[in-house]
């Protein structure tokens, strides 16, 4: 990849987009395109937006047709914590499928160079060994709470390597594990555990509350890389992979959510106690991926939990505190 090739980022104001524009900005590359929808993204110099709903094949066409990008990131998913998983069942499998097969497809038909599309930890089985192998894909039932996602994520990565196959494009793609950091959705019923956590202990410490309540148990254990080191690894694969069998992007280790609430918990300076629903779902009980592959590549994570939780809680108080 040049610096001065022509890169679109589908999906660019999000938290996993807005992450890869900066890290390509920060490495030199001059010629960015960016999607977005619902969300609008801040403005920045040298990147030019377009507001679309991919959604629609024809609108996606005429992006192509104008833009003819090089390369393309793919990070134009809805995404959302275990209860949108859960709650918005149809709409999680009809617009990712939907979203997807517009852009892999028509990125095809206007001959890019190289596209990187973006899955997710939770298209493997529920009950996968730990640590998950890229291999492990399709050896058993998938989670119930966010199977409709997962089966959207697993037909992009299909769609990829089938692509590759019959028409000879270079397509890659990277399933990240549960991500965090700056520009996150702190919406309460949709958001991840990591940003929910955040919003609930910072207000239970300005209310003065005497507890906070934790959705489920609180022993399932999850691996959380900041999205920083997410956008390093992509643009980093972008550069330097070329092959069929996608990547596990993870940090390389994992916490029960009650440590991860006990961390947050000291970060925020909440002193009062925690409170586990056992009404609400746990989801997957373990989910820790095997980076080897990315490791042997050359690459290695490098923000560790408590300073990045630091710093996202340090982004939530600039944009809400
Ligand atoms: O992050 P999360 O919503 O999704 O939940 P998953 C992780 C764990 O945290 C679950 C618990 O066991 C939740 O019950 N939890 C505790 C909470 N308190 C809260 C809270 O206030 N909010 C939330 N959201 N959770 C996602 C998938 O699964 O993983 C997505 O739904 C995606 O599809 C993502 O693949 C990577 O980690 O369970």
């Amino acid at each position: 990849m040049n610096k001065t090739d022509k890169i679109l980022i589908a999906g660019s104001a999000g938290m996993v987009g807005s992450a890869i524009l900066r890290s390509l900005r920060s490495q030199g590359y001059t010629n960015i395109v960016g999607t977005f929808n619902r969300k609008v993204p801040e403005k920045l110099e040298s990147v030019k937006y377009h507001r679309i709903d991919l959604l629609d094949l024809h609108a996606c066409t005429s992006l192509f047709t104008e833009e003819n990008p090089d390369y393309v990131f793919y990070a134009a998913a809805i995404v959302g914590g275990i209860s949108a998983n859960n709650t918005l069942r149809a709409q999680f499998l009809y617009e990712n499928l939907q979203i997807q097969n517009n852009v892999i497809h028509t990125a095809y038909l206007s001959q890019v160079k190289k596209l990187l599309y973006l899955g997710s930890s939770c298209i493997y089985p529920k009950n996968a060994p730990q640590p998950i192998k890229e291999e492990h894909l399709l050896t058993g039932p998938l989670e119930y709470t966010n199977e409709p996602y997962a089966i959207a994520k697993i037909a992009g990565l299909k769609m990829c390597e089938n692509y590759n196959l019959q028409y000879g494009t270079k397509y890659i793609s990277a399933m990240p594990t549960n991500l965090y950091g700056p520009n996150d959705n702190y919406d309460l019923q949709t958001s991840h555990v990591l940003p929910a956590l955040i919003r609930k202990f910072h207000e239970a410490r300005i209310s003065g509350a005497a507890y906070v309540n934790i959705w489920g148990t609180g022993s399932p254990l999850r691996e959380f890389m900041h999205v920083d080191d997410l956008a390093a690894a992509v643009v980093f694969l972008m550069e330097n992979y070329e092959g069929t069998p996608f990547i596990n992007i993870g940090w390389g280790r994992d916490i029960s959510i009650k440590e991860l609430a006990i961390l947050i918990k000291e970060i925020v300076g909440f002193s009062g106690t925690l409170i586990f629903d056992h009404t609400k779902p746990d989801g997957t009980p373990k989910k820790l991926l095997d980076t080897t592959l990315l490791t042997e590549l050359g690459f290695t994570p490098k923000i560790k939990l408590r300073p990045g939780i630091e710093s996202t809680y340090s982004d939530f108080l600039k944009k809400y505190g």
